[in-house]
């Protein structure tokens, strides 16, 4: 494999930038040199990747993706060929998808299931979460073994979805139990499913069948119950490590911020659209144009008792949410979204994402809420230190993998299915965004995968990555 150098850039990382060069050797980076050192020292590339005027990241970590989940009857539409090639294209050279065990299915055979989706058909590096759809002792037991044998070390769990994925409140002690003997994460999704249900009902009783319903009956105040709830389980397994995904409502980051204050071990993860969609802009689109704008949690009210978006962004700037991930599930509007087209309890949860996720984060430094150090800390380092990945991922570093994006700060973009898109949905949540800078290029393990804006890269390329313990705690 080539020998390349990316010169005259700026490398930014959590803890700061400096002007430097990259050197990559094959699939990892072999050195950093100040600038001019590496031609005093004689070192010859095969290509040169001028990057003046531009910052060097490290490649993106998206660790909350679900490719191909089915939901019913249907399946999100990106494969794993399709979303990590979209994935590339905004920068993201590792995602983290959930594998699923459903109920009365066994997690070694959904696990199994995963690796077939994914193997051979990705072309940046993947691992797996394990959704635990069905908790029993059989559930335990595997989950011990895959964090022991399959570098699967991170468990998602629902309170919500009674009907599907739900565990209660017995079953989530008995796996928090188990995973502070076996080291995992436990992640969950923190909605009360239970009352959620009630309020779904009553609402399509009263004819109230719109998508904007889909938030109306899932009040910000019934996630911060669920997070306090999932945070005292926690408590009683032990201070298990727990982290509450895709979290939206301020209640809840209160709930976290407070328990992190008590020295509990809870960290947390937004997305974009939790940031930047509304209630009143999104979801309440006439002709059930809202349902494009459907996932759970549920994209909130700019009128509400609190400022989710500003106490969200609060949150990452206080480390307070450590992490930003996409929660990828795309759905077509066509024949899927709108098989809710009647009643919103019907519309598939889920919105594409994964391609946008650096490039929407980058716009909180343009508008000043983050730092340049903490969009990298948020979006590639600290992503892959809680899932056990650093310092292979995340970093720019002598050692690691040269999974590496330039980013031109200079550069505009449009989001759109007229401009920059490449899931595999007929429409995109964030269309007309224009986005100040632009990914510019994307190494892949020393691979080029975008340049020019052209895909470079290669079906199979992606590899399995096993990962070891959350590196926040061991
Ligand atoms: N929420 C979504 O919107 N989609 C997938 C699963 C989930 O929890
Ligand atoms: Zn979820
Ligand atoms: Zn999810």
């Amino acid at each position: 494999m080539a020998r390349i150098l990316i010169t005259n850039g700026t490398i930014v990382s959590p803890s700061g930038r400096y002007a430097s060069d990259v050197f990559i050797d094959g699939e990892t980076i072999q050195a950093i040199f100040q600038p001019g050192q590496a031609a005093s020292l004689g070192i010859v590339a095969d290509k040169v990747i001028d990057a003046t005027g531009k910052y060097v990241i490290p490649g993106g970590v998206d660790v909350h993706t679900h490719m191909e989940l089915p939901m019913g009857p249907i399946e999100a539409t990106d494969t794993f060929e399709t979303g990590s090639n979209a994935a590339a294209w905004g920068g993201i050279t590792t995602i983290v998808d959930m594998a699923l065990q459903r109920k009365g299915e066994n997690i070694q055979d959904g696990l199994a299931a995963w690796h077939q989706k994914a193997a051979g058909n990705c072309s940046i590096d993947y691992a797996f979460h394990q959704i635990m759809g069905d908790i029993h002792e059989q559930s335990l037991k595997d989950m011990t073994y895959l964090v022991e044998h399959e570098g699967v070390t991170s468990f998602k769990l629902f309170m919500a979805y009674p009907d599907t994925y739900y565990s209660d409140d017995g079953q989530i002690l008995r796996a928090m139990q188990e995973a502070s003997n076996n080291g995992a994460v436990i992640m969950m999704h923190a909605e009360n499913g239970m009352a959620i249900d009630v309020l779904v009902q009553q609402h399509l009783a009263r004819g109230e069948t719109d998508p904007v319903f889909h938030s109306i009956s899932r009040p910000s105040l019934l996630e911060g119950e669920a997070t306090h709830r999932a945070i005292v389980l926690s408590q009683v397994a032990g201070n298990v490590p727990l982290y509450i995904v895709h979290m939206s409502a301020s209640e809840a980051l209160n709930e976290v911020a407070r328990a992190q204050h008590e020295g509990l071990n809870v960290f947390a993860e937004t997305c974009p659209q939790y940031l930047y969609l509304t209630l009143e802009e999104h979801l309440s689109q006439p002709d059930f144009e809202g349902a494009k704008f459907v996932c759970s949690p549920p994209i909130r009210s700019r009128h509400d008792h609190h400022h989710h978006q500003s106490d969200l962004w609060k949150g990452l700037r206080m480390n307070e949410l450590a992490v930003v991930s996409t929660d990828h599930c795309p759905f077509c509007f066509k024949d899927q979204k709108t098989l809710g087209r009647n009643d919103f309890s019907k519309i598939p949860n889920g919105l594409p994402g994964v391609e946008h996720r650096m490039e929407l984060i980058y716009q909180g430094v343009v508008l000043g809420e983050l730092s340049l150090e903490r969009w990298v800390e948020t979006c590639c380092t600290t992503p892959a230190r809680m899932f056990g990945m650093y310092p292979k991922k995340g970093i720019i570093a002598p050692g690691a993998d040269a999974d590496i994006v330039v980013w031109d700060p200079h550069q505009k973009t449009t989001i759109g299915i007229n401009g920059k898109h490449h899931m595999n949905t007929d429409y995109s949540a964030f269309e007309g965004t224009v986005i100040d800078g632009k990914v510019d290029t994307v190494l892949s393990r020393g691979m080029v995968v975008v340049e020019n804006d052209t895909f470079t890269g290669r079906k199979g390329h992606g590899k399995y990555v096993k990962r070891d313990l959350c590196q926040y705690l061991h």
